[in-house]
Order: structure tokens, then sequence, then C-alpha cells
């Protein structure tokens, strides 16, 4: 040991590290990467996927969609694909559908990976099932569709840090009924530098969006913190009592469960 002050920094490394809160993080995404055969984005700031056919037509407040894009920036669209990077409030002037886990400056050219897969495996369907029957038992559902798509440790444009930021969207589909799952696992940064966010902090200017936009201007929803530096915190809040994981009924508009802004009953 060369200095005791090393071995004193040592220690405190040793007990901030994330392990036990990582295995619970974990388990809260649906599973996703290589071992699942997803699919990868080009490692591209503001880069997105080619536009991805769906083989079940995908019901958006009463709008059916056939394709989707994934996009860099913490964005799933239907439409047409996503470069912008400092995220907009809910609802979106132009209409855009978006489910956006976290609308913000990614930048996977300096880290991280962004993955995609359209999925009706048995057991990943199970599970969707079992989660959605849970939340909202008064809504009869079985999942035979779903769509996972990961952004894994992914850093900010502009970073000159090692801050990462993993979540992911699922969604989920029995021909009727449409639903999305937001997870969120760690989240370290809020903002990249081109939208006023300091590069060694990933913090400041126009923070990190998360919700979703039908497109008719009227069925929207911000999660509370978006926009602002308490979507840092977004992985301990939840409608659905499991912090970290918000889930919303989407093919019509349901209120059920879900927390306006200027409440509080979300921040567990
Ligand atoms: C960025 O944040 C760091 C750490 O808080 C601070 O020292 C630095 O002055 C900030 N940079 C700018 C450009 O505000
Ligand atoms: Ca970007």
């Amino acid at each position: 040991m060369k200095s005791p002050l090393a071995f004193l920094l040592l220690l405190l490394l040793g007990s901030v590290l994330p392990t036990p809160v990582e295995m619970v993080e974990e388990s809260l995404l649906y599973p996703y990467g290589p071992a699942q055969s997803d699919r990868q984005n080009p490692k591209a700031d503001d880069g997105a996927s080619p536009e991805i056919p769906i083989s079940m037509s995908f019901t958006f407040y009463g709008k059916d969609h056939r394709s989707l894009y994934v996009n860099n920036n913490g964005v799933v669209s239907f439409g047409v694909a996503v470069s912008q990077y400092t995220p907009d409030p809910f609802p979106l002037a132009d209409g855009r559908p978006f489910v956006a886990p976290y609308w913000g400056d990614v930048n996977n050219a300096l880290g991280g990976d962004v993955y995609y897969r359209e999925s009706q495996d048995p057991g990943l369907l199970r599970r969707l099932t079992r989660d959605m029957n849970q939340y909202f038992p008064a809504i009869p559902f079985t999942a035979t569709w779903a769509f996972v798509a990961t952004w894994d440790r992914v850093a900010y444009y502009g970073s000159t840090s090692q801050k990462v930021n993993t979540f992911q969207a699922v969604l989920a589909n029995d021909g009727q009924v449409t639903f999305i799952m937001l997870n969120y696992g760690m989240i370290q940064w809020t903002t990249g530098t081109a939208s006023g966010g300091n590069a060694t902090t990933g913090l400041g200017g126009t923070p990190a969006q998360a919700g979703f936009n039908s497109g008719d201007n009227k069925n929207f929803y911000n999660i509370p913190g978006s926009r602002t530096e308490a979507v840092l915190r977004i992985g301990q809040t939840s409608n659905v009592g499991v912090p970290g994981r918000w889930v919303f009924q989407v093919n019509d508009f349901k209120v059920t469960g879900v927390p306006t802004e200027s409440s509080s009953d979300c921040w567990l």
C-alpha cells in the first residue's frame, strides 16, 4: 500500500460499488442483448434503426401501426425516425407518435449499445402476461406479441465522464389490448452538452423527457420529473408500485393509476 490515503480511497470506492443494486436493476429489465439475439443500432450520434416492420399491428390510441423505429436518443417512434436530441414536452405540436423511455442526447458512439427485437417467445410472453395481470387485474390480457428496445449503458453527447444510462421500452399486444412498459436501470445523466448540459456531470440544461405522445394532441403523458433535474431519479418512481417501472395501457386512453404531474404519489 503506497499511502493510507489510497487505501482509504479504495475502501470508499468499494463501499459505493453498486453490486446489490445492480442485481435488482437487472432483474427489473426484461432480458436483452446478444444472448437474446437482439439486433443492434448503428453506433452514431442521433442515429436510428432502419424502419422495422412488425408482424402484428400495434394499436396506439386508436391508430394501427405496422412498423416502428428505435432511435438512439431514447425514443421508439412510429412513422418517422427521430434525430432530435433536445426533448420537447408532450404533446408535440407536429403530432409524431412517440414512446419515450428517456428522450435525451444519447451518443452510443461514446459508449453503450441500443438493442431491439420483436418476440413471441413463450417465456417472455408469460412474464408480460403475469406482470400486466398483476398491475391491471380488471383488464383481461394475454400477451401474444412483444417488442423489446433497450438502451444499455449509453453515454451522452459531449461526455467527458464515464456516466451512462440503462433503460428499456417493452411494447406488448394481445391483438386487442396494447401496453407499453418503461423500465429504468442505472440513470446517471440527464443532458448532453448540445442541450445545455455540463460535459463532466451530464446534468443541467434541458434534461431528458420520459413518457409518450400518441400524436392526436389529446392522449399523452409526461412522467413527473421530465425535463427537470428530478428525472435523474426516475428509477425510484413508478405508477405500478415497482420502483423504476411505468406501465400504460395505450390502445385507448386510460387514466387509471396514472398520477398527474403535480401529484407526488409516484415518488417512492
Ligand atoms: C461543470 O460541472 C463541474 C462540476 O460541478 C464544474 O466544476 C464546472 O465548472 C462545470 N462547467 C461548466 C461549464 O459550467
Ligand atoms: Ca445523440
